[in-house]
């Protein structure tokens, strides 16, 4: 039959089946988010963080056309090595991807469209796409944050990079209905760095904490995620003043280049690497693995908590 087709690999069917906590992680992370080798090695990496913490992995993406929930070794490699094209797709490139039957990584809007479609509750990632800066001239709010408000799944992520506009973006969730909650925080983190300045209404100091919140969210009839903002650890966090150097820059070239819509973070992220010498693409590794360690940990917290 002519219809999108969703392979779902066999280890996360039983899992799901089973009782087994499922992870789910996106890929525009590999295309558009990292360079190659760092990109593959990464994902390989929060894959196996995910399996040594009990739970299964479902790294999401589009190959040929098929949407995929989990990945192979080869279909992790094609989408990080720029050998063929990698569309990044939110929800509104999906069908046509699908119908073209090209290769796309999904971004945090379509991965929890995906992974909430096949029943996975956790999904956990580096940073959601929000408002940005100028959004009073361009009026570019990620999909991310539409979908935060109708699927039914945590998402674990380092908080706001400063390339948005934060505190619009927290103002955004908040008319949407989106719980924020800080991870042994009230203060904002922003991804590269653990301080914003910007303050939290509320912080959880465990991932039992978080689950109850997210199972009594669901018991009560409110559809949507929940967000998790966990701040990158002490020791690798970006002090703040020189981070937010490198991303004026890059802001600048931006703007100079005339780069908006869907190609803006990817092009600010490069940007950034390239003016902190690498050292930006470290941090950022660093704080995608401590949020799949946590998510693993909510996981798991969520399955035996809905067990009674
Ligand atoms: N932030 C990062 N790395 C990323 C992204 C955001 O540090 O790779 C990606 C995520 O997939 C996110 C997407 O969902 O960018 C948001 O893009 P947009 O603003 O075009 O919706
Ligand atoms: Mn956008």
């Amino acid at each position: 039959m002519n219809k999108p087709e969703i392979i779902i690999k066999e280890e996360i069917k039983n899992a799901l089946k089973n009782n087994i906590p499922v992870v789910a992680l996106e890929s525009t992370i590999i295309s558009h988010g990292m360079p190659y080798p760092k990109n593959k090695e990464c994902a390989m990496e929060l894959e196996s963080i995910v399996r040594q913490n009990g739970c299964v992995p479902a790294t999401i993406a589009i190959i040929d056309g098929i949407i995929k929930v989990g990945l192979t070794d080869s279909d992790i490699e094609r989408i990080a090595n720029g050998k063929e094209e990698v569309i990044k797709v939110s929800k509104r490139d999906l069908p046509f991807v699908t119908s073209r039957k090209v290769n796309g990584a999904t971004t945090v809007a379509s991965t929890m469209f995906i992974a909430s479609k096949v029943g996975i509750k956790v999904f956990a990632t580096g940073g959601i796409g929000g408002v940005h800066r100028n959004y009073s001239k361009v009026l570019d709010i990620s999909n991310d944050l539409e979908e935060l408000s109708t699927d039914n799944l945590i998402v674990v992520c380092a908080g706001c990079k400063s390339i948005l506009d934060i505190e619009n973006t927290l103002e955004y969730l908040e008319t949407k209905g989106v719980p924020v909650i800080g991870y042994k925080t009230l203060e904002c983190p922003a991804f590269y760095s653990n301080k914003s300045g910007i303050n939290l209404e509320y912080s959880a100091e465990s991932p039992l904490d978080i689950a109850k919140v997210f199972s009594d969210k669901i018991n009560l009839g409110l559809m949507g995620g929940i967000l998790v903002f966990n701040p990158i650890p002490d020791e690798y966090s970006y002090p703040k003043e020189e981070i937010d150097k490198a991303i004026n820059l890059a802001l600048k070239e931006a703007e100079i280049k005339n780069i908006t819509g869907k190609r803006i973070t990817p092009f600010l992220l490069s940007k950034i690497v390239e003016v902190t010498n690498g050292k930006s693409l470290e941090t950022n590794i660093e704080l995608v693995k401590n949020n799949v360690l946590l998510g693993t940990k909510i996981a798991k917290e969520l399955m035996n908590y809905e067990k009674n």
